[in-house]
This record gives C-alpha cells, structure tokens and sequence, in this order.
C-alpha cells in the first residue's frame, strides 16, 4: 500500500500522548472534531512513559500534578504517596487514557517526521517514520519540553565492554546493578534521583559531577487515609489556590523580602521549609525575592551550603558538593531529593569533579578523565534533554513559504503567547516555549493551554474561518515581553537548560515566561475577548 492509500483526514492532528496529547484528544473530541493522536512510544506517558530509571519520581507534589478537569477522576484516584513514582504517574495516565476512551484515536510506534502546511488547502500534511500521512486543519505539538535525550557523545563510547544507559531511554525491565561497579555522568535532577538507589545496590557507585546543584530533600511520605479523605474533601480548593500562585502550585508562600527580616527569622523559615513540614519547592517561596535579589539569593544559597557541610561528613566530598556562588539558587531547575547528599557518606560511593578533570574517553574496560582511569561494569547517563525546542525541532517543520521552524528558531525560539508561531498558521505548541510551562506546574498550564487553543479552533470553525495565524508585530512584542520578564529576575545568569546552556551551540535565550500564571493566564483571556488581537482569522 503506498502513502497515499493511508492519508488519513482529520480536523486535528495532535503530536505525542503524554499529559498534553491526551487532553487535548479529549477536548477535540468533547467540542465535536475529528482528531488523531501520532506517539513515537508504545504507550501513553510520554516523558512518563520513557524515564524508568531508578528513583524517577516528580518534583511536584501527586496531588497537584494530576488532571482537574474532570472532578469525578480527582476523586476516584488515590495517590499513594507525596511525590508519586514513575511507575505510578503511568498508570495514572493509562488509568485516563482508559477511562475517556482515548486509546482508539491514537497511534503508537509512530514518530512524526515531517509536517508542511499547504497554503492553498490550508491544511497541514504529516508525514511518519512508516511512511504514512494525515492530512488535518489543526496541527497541535504535544510534543513535551522534556522529550529529547541529550545523547551521549563521548569519545570511545562505542568501545565500552560493559553495558550503559541513558536516564531518558530506560530498559522496561530495569537494571540490575547488583555487585556491578558503576558510574553516573550528570548531577541535575535526574542524577539526584537515582544516584541514592544505585549506591544501595551496587558494588560500588562512582558518581561523575560537572556542576554541583542545589538539591532540598523532598520530604516525601505515604499519603494516609486521613490526608487522602482531607485532600479530597477540600481538592477544589487545593486547585484555586495553586491556580493564583506565580508558579500554579499550592505552596504556602511567605510574601516578604529575604532582606527585612532578622537572620533569626530567616533562618527559621529557611530550616522550617527544609524540614518535615516543608520539603521540595517550598524553600523557593521562602520569602518572595529569592529569584530576584542577589542578596536574597546568597542568603538561600549559604543555608543550603550549611546543609550540606553538615550532612556529608569527608569535608572535602561536601566542599565539592557545595554549589559555586556563580550557581544562583533556584535559577537552574531544583533537585528534590530523598537522601541525596547522605549517600555521599557511604563507603562504596566515590564522588569525582570532572569540571577539574574533564572526561577524555570512554574505553573498553570504563571512562577516563584527564586524571585518572575508572573501571566500570555500567555506565548510566543522566546528561539530560535538549528542552523545550528539542522536540520541535526533531521535526521537519514547514510553514507558509517553505520555511522551517528551524530557520525561524535559529536564534532561539520565538512564539506569540507559546502557543502560536508566524509564518506557521493553524499550529498550535502546547506549554511550549514563551509560556508558563516548566516553570509552572505543567499539568495544569497544559490544561489551561488545551482548553484555550480549543476555544480558538471552535471560534475559527463557527465563524467559518480556515486560517489561524499569529502576525509577526505580535509575536515580536511577546518575545520581548518574556525577555524583559526574565531580565527582571536572577533566572537567566543561570547556565540551566532553561536557557539552553546544557547543549553545545544551543542559542541562549530564556524560554519559559517567568511572568505568572495568573499574570499569564489574565494575558490569555484579554487576548481571546478581544477577539484573537494579534491573530489573523480568515
Ligand atoms: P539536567 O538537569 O540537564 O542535568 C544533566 C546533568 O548532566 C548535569 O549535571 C550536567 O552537568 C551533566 N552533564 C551533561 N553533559 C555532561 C558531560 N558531557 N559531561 C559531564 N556532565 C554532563 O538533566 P536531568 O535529566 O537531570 O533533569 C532534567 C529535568 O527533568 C529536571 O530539571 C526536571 O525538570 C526533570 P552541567 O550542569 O551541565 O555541568
């Protein structure tokens, strides 16, 4: 059968079926549209369904990084703990894909690379890895900011005799690190995560660090009955709440500066949000001008460092350990952890500075650095994504005239409102860059994100317009807006991938807006009740 015999005609073609993928599949159907969900995965889950690796777990608390649209699904599923687990964010998520009958409008195994938009038809054409195409009014990239392993590119890898892993590409039956002498390159989140779990288990861990990052622990606990009955009783609430805090979480926040209160109070609220009845994101919300003020920012940051010097007990492990001033606290993403720095104090953990002594090779029998040779059974690879942009630009992306987002984004992405790019009419990014996005909970920007693109196609399809393009005026006035936003905070000094700064020859540019979710989610309406400004509909 050739292509053309598979052309499938849609009114939307979604990309991807994690979080976003799924929603908006239901939303299109939910407003009467033909859609059709392409997954490169064989399951839903999307960066859930491919990061296995021991200890994945998210940084937002299970009670807020779940769906709210649907009040009878928050209150049949139970999370069992805190931070929910991989294992168990994925069967949340099957547990949806089942329950709104998702799975007969997607197509797994199938990874989208190619879409061209026919400026006569006005309709987009996406091509696949097997050869198929769906022609569809709506494109919707649900593509993910997490999506695209940064491969590993290190001389000799192919030599390697033992066997290596990358934290995003995990094997479905896991590893067995059971006397096995092994390594992990990258200390960000996901590092921190599996670092305290593979320490257990193997002979010995040696534990590569370019940068050392400010890791909070997690504070994780089962959710007991009497939690769970709470949280259910008062989820509305729970949601309100966290739908008017900068970042959509439901944090209690302290709205004063770091800088007026005596060392004593600051220190209280700075131990009170590391401990028990604090935990993970807490310590950001502190006081409200951590990400803002150097000075706020240096007071966080030497709390952290005494943490740390007081849990690692080798004075040299926890000096390297201890991040460098120029690492603003928060300004690259936070690691939360569970036991973290404490694993350094385990006799078969080896913790090695590779900024001192960069990695020259890998070889046969393990890795060598400038300084030394290690020999290694497994190599894990915790190196991390090409965010935000990765995934939109594994695609070969053609707008109006040919041109490719690549050429559009060479200098850095640019979208208006992160959903919306000229030149690329009827396409829509969900939580994409130039939006709240990874700075936010995502679940809930996705949300926020699908029922507003929703809202536009309808607008489009009853008021018989076939064209939805953002002008060019305004998608340079929000790029200026994020820009500007940022610049007013601590966020862009960092060298984190929410600039860009992990992958060689990646432009730099601040993607997230840092404005609010509220702030944004006000920018959203005003745009939609003036009748789409900055959009053409024809
Ligand atoms: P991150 O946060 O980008 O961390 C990647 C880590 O890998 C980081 O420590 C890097 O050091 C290190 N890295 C990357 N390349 C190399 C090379 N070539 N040599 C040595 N070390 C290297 O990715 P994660 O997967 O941990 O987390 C991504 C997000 O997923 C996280 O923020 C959460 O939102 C969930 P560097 O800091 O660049 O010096």
């Amino acid at each position: 059968m050739n292509a053309s015999n598979q052309q499938k005609s849609l009114d939307v073609v979604i990309v991807g079926a994690g979080f976003a993928g799924l929603y908006q599949l239901h939303r299109a159907r939910k407003a009467g549209l033909t859609a059709r969900v392409i997954e490169a995965g064989e399951d839903v889950g999307g960066t859930w369904y491919w990061n296995r690796y021991p200890g994945a777990r998210c940084d937002v608390e299970s009670l807020d990084y779940s769906f709210s649209f649907d009040k009878e699904l928050e209150q049949e599923w139970t999370w069992s703990e805190r931070y929910a687990t991989q294992p168990e964010i994925l069967r949340y998520i099957r547990h949806v894909a089942e329950r709104f009958d998702l799975r007969r409008d997607i197509q797994f195994r199938t990874r989208v690379t190619r879409a061209v938009f026919d400026e006569r038809a006005k309709r987009w054409t996406l091509e696949t890895d097997a050869g198929e195409s769906f022609d569809a009014q709506f494109c919707v990239m649900a593509t993910g900011c997490l999506s695209i392993a940064q491969a590993p590119n290190f001389k000799g890898l192919h030599s390697f005799a033992g066997t290596w892993y990358h934290s995003a590409d995990w094997p479905k039956q896991g590893v067995d690190f059971a006397g096995k002498r092994v390594g992990v390159i990258g200390t960000g989140s996901s590092g921190v995560q599996m670092i305290p779990l593979i320490a257990e288990q193997a002979d010995h861990l040696t534990v590569f660090q370019r940068t050392a990052n400010f890791s909070v622990p997690a504070q994780n606990e089962p959710l007991d009955d009497e939690a769970v009955r709470h949280a259910k009783a008062h989820y509305r609430e729970r949601r309100a709440r966290a739908r008017e805090a900068n970042n959509g979480l439901y944090l209690e926040a302290v709205d004063k500066s770091a800088l007026e209160v005596s060392e004593e109070e600051r220190l209280r609220e700075f131990e009170f949000r590391w401990r028990g009845a604090g935990g993970g994101f807490r310590m950001l919300r502190a006081f409200n001008d951590l990400l803002v003020n150097e000075k706020a920012n240096e007071y966080v940051s030497d709390f952290v460092r005494s943490k740390i010097r007081a849990i690692v007990r080798d004075p040299k492990v926890a000096e390297l350990l201890c991040p460098k001033k120029e690492l603003r606290f928060g300004t690259k993403r936070l690691c939360v952890d569970s036991g973290y720095y404490e694993t350094f104090n385990r006799p078969n953990v080896t913790l090695v500075d590779v900024k001192a002594a960069p990695i020259e090779e890998v070889t046969p029998r393990g890795l060598r650095t400038s300084a030394q040779v290690y020999e290694l059974d497994i190599l894990v690879f915790a190196t991390g994504f090409d965010a935000m942009t990765g995934a939109l630009r594994a695609i070969d992306i053609r707008g109006v005239g040919g041109v490719t987002l690549g050429e559009r984004w060479q200098h850095g992405p640019r979208t208006y409102l992160g959903v919306s790019c000229a030149g690329f009419p009827n396409m829509f990014i969900i939580a994409g860059p130039g939006s709240p996005s990874v700075l936010s909970n995502v679940v809930h920007s996705i949300e926020e994100h699908v029922d507003w693109v929703t809202r536009l196609i309808q607008h489009a399809r009853e008021t018989k317009r076939a064209y939805v393009a953002c002008d060019l005026e305004a998608e340079n006035e929000w790029v200026h807006h994020v820009n500007e936003v940022a610049d007013r905070t601590l966020y862009p000094r960092g060298n984190s991938w929410y600039v860009g700064a992990n992958i060689p020859g990646k432009p730099r540019i601040f993607m997230p807006y840092v404005g609010g979710v509220p702030a944004y989610r006000k920018i959203l309406n005003e745009v939609a009740d003036a009748g789409y400004r900055g959009f053409v509909l024809s």
